[in-house]
């Protein structure tokens, strides 16, 4: 039993993830005009209109609204990721402006990408405490990226790779902002964020799928790490929060072989396949090879970083 079964997320779901994908094959040139990000955050006052009212601007004071201050420094933290390491000007590429929803709803158990925004519940305070977490924020940005790459189509593999990617963005704004190296992080995806009623310490783990929350209320974490106990369903689009656990591990071990920092060359070999794959309908397995075949052009053909990459794909039931 999943929290994504709800019906209304279901449908938050499917109109967050299905605006028409832009592609975008070519690696963009460097934005002469890269520079700083534009951000607007908004107090949604716990009703459903978006982007409801505007209360930070950029280069505003702190609003005081401790939600919507999280989401404007963790907006420049996503900002400073894709800028300052991969050359990329906010979500879309061309320096779109970064706005965000806080306290969407009431008691809301979810936070989401519309296609042109983000927006954050509170949660209930049983199930979840907050979305403000800089990992899920780090996600949910992460699904603009994506849209305005070429996209992934929400379902089924392509669905997971979507969501696992997302994850991958989200892990690697944290380390970057925490300065922490692959050993020193705890690789889990919305750490804190579940409310005292549930027993469990995260959304997601990436180093072990799996084990982050097991609980009568929210069942086990239905991650997969090998695709041995990978999972065919109909719930949540094919399974792409769980299936995500897959894509997850093997980006996971392919940073622990390595060492040194997530960011640096995994982050950059899975930017530049991103930016590369112009395959909406990709399966994991044409993700691995997108992502080899970027890996051997960053670091030559049959470098010792591409074994060890094939190696994680390999150990996470891929054959590349
Ligand atoms: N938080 C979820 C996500 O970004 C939203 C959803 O699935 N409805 O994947
Ligand atoms: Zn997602």
């Amino acid at each position: 039993r999943t929290l994504l079964k709800h019906d209304e997320l279901l449908r938050q779901d499917r109109a967050a993830h299905t605006s028409p994908a832009q592609p975008e094959s070519a690696l963009p040139e460097a934005d002469p005009d890269l520079c700083c990000p534009d951000r607007r955050i908004h107090d949604g006052e716990f009703r459903a209109a978006l982007p409801g009212r505007l209360v930070r601007g950029e280069g505003d004071p702190p609003s005081g609204i401790p939600d919507a201050d999280m989401a404007y420094d963790s907006a420049g933290q996503v900002f400073s990721l894709f800028a300052e390491e991969y050359g990329r000007n906010s979500l879309d590429g061309r320096g779109m402006p970064l706005i965000a929803t806080v306290r969407h709803r009431r008691g809301y158990n979810n936070a989401f990408w519309n296609g042109d925004q983000m927006a954050y519940g509170t949660g209930d305070g049983k199930v979840f405490q907050t979305f403000l977490e800089l990992s899920v924020i780090g996600h949910e940005m992460a699904h603009g990226v994506i849209q305005h790459s070429g996209g992934l189509i929400y379902e089924n593999q392509s669905g997971a790779l979507n969501e696992s990617i997302a994850d991958v963005f989200g892990a690697l704004t944290q380390q970057r902002a925490l300065g922490q190296e692959v050993h020193q992080a705890d690789w889990l995806v919305g750490r804190g964020i579940l409310g005292p009623e549930v027993n469990g310490t995260a959304l997601r783990s990436m180093k072990a799928p799996g084990t982050a929350y097991s609980d009568p209320l929210l069942g086990q974490d239905p991650q997969p790490w090998h695709m041995d106990h990978f999972v065919t369903t109909t719930d949540d689009n094919g399974g792409v929060h769980i299936n995500s656990g897959i894509p997850n591990h093997a980006f996971y071990l392919f940073c622990n072989y390595l060492g040194g920092r997530s960011w640096d060359l995994p982050g950059r070999i899975w930017y530049q396949a991103l930016q590369q794959l112009n395959n909406p309908m990709a399966t994991f397995s044409d993700w691995a090879d997108q992502t080899l075949r970027t890996a051997a052009g960053l670091t030559g053909v049959g470098s010792q970083q591409v074994l060890l990459l094939r190696r994680a794909w390999k150990l996470v039931g891929i054959a590349v």
